[in-house]
């Protein structure tokens, strides 16, 4: 029997060739808006693989495809998978690390620093034609050179953050389930700490954890409240790791600085009660958003994809294998 992809949202076209070379059947959905979990259901079919960028492929959709044999997801992020039900059927789940690392890390720098600076909300202003003079106080927002960046999750796009933060003279403190290896902390000069304390001496924390039943609302009320009132939060990994309506108080009643939101949780529908508040600059997860990095991402699950189908130059090898207990199963 051929086989047969699914690729639930568009990607690059350049991409979508290579898979097409060697895969017959490429059914690829190009409506704007996603598949609902009933229609992936109706569509999954006789599929063998499944090219995901970002849809949420439940244990009911893994069901209704009797000959699923590979899902790529085109993120680093695989949360939004169903792993148990994969491994059941022994069905092969990839990612794409790496290729993506540095353009998220810079976007996790651009949205702490317009958090900091208050850049939208200084260009929302000038819009408005409110900008009639120039005036001393006008605007201030917080320093971020010189200050302590705490990082939540120190896996490869925190250490690309931390990178960063040495051109900007910052003392770096990082939260991690496991410590890095003493050489690479000496490297990124970058200091474990406990999480209370963290956010107790941070001027401006980016969250970058991955998300997992254990990270949801790893930053809620208890953590929020060790915050400086000067100090900033950016959430760049998943709306659900940080409590969304502890977050809110604490920007309505003005006991942080600001926060920078690129993720969601329920995205993209988001509370929309940021949009009341002057202190949030909110983005639609836009952090690997650039041209080069999404065709990298596309190409990387093409390859891995048609890997884990047992096709190609790495026939069974694919790279970025998330579940290979699925192989033993
Ligand atoms: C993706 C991401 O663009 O890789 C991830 O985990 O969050 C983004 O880079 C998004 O998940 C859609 O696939």
């Amino acid at each position: 029997m051929t086989d047969k992809v699914l690729v639930t949202r568009r990607v690059a076209p350049e991409a979508l060739a290579k898979l097409r070379r060697f895969v017959e059947q490429v059914d690829v959905h190009e409506g704007n808006t996603a598949l609902s979990e009933a229609e992936l259901i109706e569509r999954v079919g006789d599929a063998t693989g499944l090219l995901v960028p970002g849809d949420v492929i439940s244990a009911a959709v893994v069901a209704a495809a009797p000959r699923l044999r590979a899902v790529a997801a085109v993120s680093v992020g695989y949360n939004n998978l169903d792993i148990g039900a994969m491994n059941a059927r022994g069905i092969l789940a990839t990612n794409t690390p790496d290729v993506l690392t540095d353009t998220t890390a810079d976007l996790g720098w651009a949205l702490m620093m317009a958090t900091a600076r208050r850049v939208t909300e200084a260009e929302h202003y000038l819009r408005a034609g409110r900008w009639r003079e120039w005036q001393a106080d006008l605007l201030l927002g917080q320093d971020v050179h010189h200050s302590t960046l705490g990082i939540i999750g120190m896996g490869r796009i925190g250490q690309a953050i931390a990178r960063r933060a040495r051109g900007f003279d910052m003392n770096v403190l990082y939260h991690n389930r496991s410590r890095l290896d003493e050489a690479v902390e000496r490297s990124l000069a970058a200091e474990w700490v406990a999480k209370d304390e963290l956010f107790r001496r941070a001027d401006h924390v980016v969250v970058v954890v991955p998300y997992s039943p254990a990270t949801r609302h790893l930053i809620g009320t208890a953590e929020l409240a060790l915050m400086k009132p000067t100090a900033t939060l950016t959430n760049i990994a998943r709306g659900g790791v940080v409590d969304e309506e502890a977050l809110l108080a604490v920007l309505r009643d003005r006991r942080i600085a600001g926060a920078g939101l690129d993720v969601f949780e329920g995205e993209p529908d988001f509370r929309k009660g940021f949009l009341d508040l002057d202190n949030v600059v909110l983005l639609p997860h836009i952090g690997s958003a650039s041209a080069a990095t999404r065709f990298k991402m596309a190409d990387l699950a093409v390859d891995n994809l048609i890997a884990a189908l047992n096709l190609g130059p790495h026939a069974g090898r694919p790279a970025h294998v998330v579940n290979p207990e699925a192989r033993r199963g």
